[in-house]
Formats: structure tokens, C-alpha cells, sequence
């Protein structure tokens, strides 16, 4: 792992908190890039709007989502998976912007995870009340890449749990502008997001969206 994580931030470098061994907080990394991404996510959810997906049990999630990437996560009674298509419009999710794929790369090599090419981007919409049950990011073919996940909009409680899902979870505020990075030993940990609190953004009302970059195929 990369011996100056815990030095002071240096100019504009962002301050890295190593919260496990695999696992790292870049406090603030996006936000000078916010107003671009939440451009592009306009122009993404105009080709594949945000829609509450039904999880294989049948249930509507509250959290809105959409994709952009060469696969998009898509949930249905038949299962969680990747698709190539959007099963909404039949259609090829949209291109990731490139400097999205930059912005997780580096991120990843902040974290100590050289190389990381993303092919998947869930774009994910909280509004206050919504919540993300704990569950484990295992849909993606290879394990060994991380899950860099970008946070925009009103603070959200993350639960960073461990590799079993009795095991106690680490409650973190995760702010606009940060980006979290898990791989490694804690690719396969539990997580979730704690119902959204009220609030309004200045720059997304009363929301939060999540981006979360993955090598799924
Ligand atoms: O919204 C978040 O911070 C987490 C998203 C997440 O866990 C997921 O998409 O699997």
C-alpha cells in the first residue's frame, strides 16, 4: 500500500483516510468536478432514465437508478446481473464519459489499486427517506478489481460492514465530493446506506446520487 496515504494533503491532493486494510476515504476528490458530472448525469439519465428497479423478491427499490459503461447492473424477478442493453429502451446503456473512467482510475490508485479500467457505472438516486440495504457487491465476473463510489449531494450514513452479514458495521458520513475505494481483502464486505436525512444541496436539492464504478465483466 502506498506509503504517504496519511501524510498531510499536499496542494490539491485529497486527504486519504485508510479506514480498513483494503478500504479508503478520499475526502472531497469530486467535488471540484461536481458541476461536470452532474452534467453528464443529465445528459446520461436523458438516454436511460432513472427508474426503480424490482429486486428478484419482488420488491420496488426506493433508490432510482441508471447506468452508463459497456454493461449496466439491472435487477428483475429473474435476478441481479449485468446487461449489455437496457431492458427499458432495448437500447446500449450510455458511454461512460472518459473522465469518469479517469476520475475512478485515479481514485483506485490513490487506494493502492493500480490499473483499475471501470466497465460498469450504477448511478444511483436518494431521495430523503431512501435506503440501501446491506448486502455485498458480487454480480462482477472478477473480484480483484475494487468499487470506487463517488458521493454527491446531501451526506449519506454509510454501514461498512465485513465478510459475513452478522458481522457489526462502522458507521461513516459520507460527503458531497467524497469518494470511497473498498478492494482487496474487503472487495466481498457488507454495506449500506442508512435512510437518507432531509436537507437541501446547493447543487442537488434535496438528493443524493451515487456513482459507483465497477469492472463487471
Ligand atoms: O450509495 C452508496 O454509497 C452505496 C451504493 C452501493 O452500495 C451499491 O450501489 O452497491
Amino acid at each position: 500500500m502506498m506509503d504517504d496515504l496519511f501524510a498531510p494533503p499536499a496542494g490539491d491532493e485529497p486527504h486519504a483516510e485508510r479506514l480498513a486494510a483494503g478500504t479508503v476515504l478520499l475526502h472531497g476528490m469530486a467535488a471540484p468536478l461536481a458541476a461536470t458530472l452532474l452534467d453528464d448525469i443529465r445528459a446520461i439519465a436523458a438516454q436511460a432514465p432513472f427508474r426503480h428497479m424490482v429486486t428478484p423478491g419482488g420488491y420496488r427499490m426506493g433508490v432510482a437508478t441508471t447506468s452508463c459503461g459497456e454493461l449496466g447492473w439491472v435487477s428483475d424477478p429473474h435476478g441481479y446481473r449485468y446487461s449489455r442493453l437496457d431492458p427499458g429502451s432495448g437500447q446500449p446503456w450510455p458511454a461512460m464519459p472518459d473522465s469518469w473512467r479517469q476520475l475512478a482510475g485515479d481514485a483506485a490508485a490513490r487506494a493502492g489499486f493500480a490499473g483499475f479500467v471501470a466497465d460498469a457505472c450504477l448511478i444511483n438516486r436518494y431521495e430523503p427517506g431512501c435506503k440501501l440495504s446491506l448486502h455485498q457487491d458480487k454480480d462482477e465476473r472478477d473480484f480483484s478489481a475494487p468499487i470506487v463510489s463517488v458521493s454527491l449531494g446531501l451526506p449519506a450514513v454509510f454501514e461498512l460492514g465485513g465478510l459475513k452479514r452478522s458481522e457489526r458495521c462502522a458507521r461513516l458520513t459520507l460527503r458531497h465530493g467524497d469518494i470511497l475505494v473498498w478492494g482487496g481483502p474487503d472487495r466481498l464486505r457488507y454495506h449500506g446506506v442508512l435512510p437518507l436525512a432531509g436537507g437541501e444541496h446547493p447543487l442537488l436539492g434535496a438528493c443524493r446520487i451515487n456513482l459507483t464504478f465497477r469492472r463487471a465483466g
